[in-house]
């Protein structure tokens, strides 16, 4: 299984409330069989263990961090601000603003400490996992592969798919 390998990516968010989304990124994750974490990090619950999750990313060999949160998201530009490890944030939607105030708080990151940020929910979690694929991919051409063939199978679904008024 992915998760018992040593982790090669990082996925966090900031409650288990989360997971209905972010279980999209550690599905693509094992889909592509890489070996992965999953783990709640809250950052104004559990301030001091987001940061030494960050700090410690890099020496512990994560390649990529996949951080999801919803509301005033502040969780993935923290991560990014204490780590080099790429930080791949995912706006979970909430419940009054549906994940609009998710997306600005984690797209908006000052110059200098970028948070690379992906659509509101399920697709942006998917995303997510594909671009840290894409990530490792860069120095590994099984991966690589893998990733053009599931570009491949999409091209065939779409020529594949038909309209009701040509029938
Ligand atoms: C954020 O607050 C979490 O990422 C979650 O999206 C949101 C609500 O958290 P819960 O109240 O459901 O634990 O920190």
């Amino acid at each position: 299984m992915a998760e018992q390998q040593k982790p090669l990516v990082g996925v966090i968010m900031g409650s288990s409330s989360d997971w209905d989304v972010m279980q999209h990124a550690c599905a693509m994750l094992k889909q592509f069989g890489v070996p992965f974490e999953a783990q709640v990090i809250s950052a104004h619950r559990m301030p001091d263990e987001m940061f030494t999750y960050a700090e410690t990313a890099r020496s512990r060999g994560l390649r990529a961090i996949i951080a999801g949160a919803g509301g005033a998201a502040h969780l993935p530009g923290m991560v990014a601000a204490k780590t080099v490890v790429p930080v791949l944030g995912v706006p979970v939607p909430s419940k009054y603003l549906r994940g609009e105030d998710s997306l600005l708080s984690i797209v908006q990151m000052p110059k200098g400490v970028p948070v690379s940020t992906f659509a509101i929910g399920e697709a942006g979690a998917a995303n997510a996992a594909l671009t840290a694929i894409a990530i490792i991919a860069t120095t590994d051409d099984a991966l690589a592969g893998q990733l053009e063939q599931f570009r491949q199978q999409q091209t065939a679904a779409a020529k594949a798919m038909t309209l009701p008024v040509n029938e």
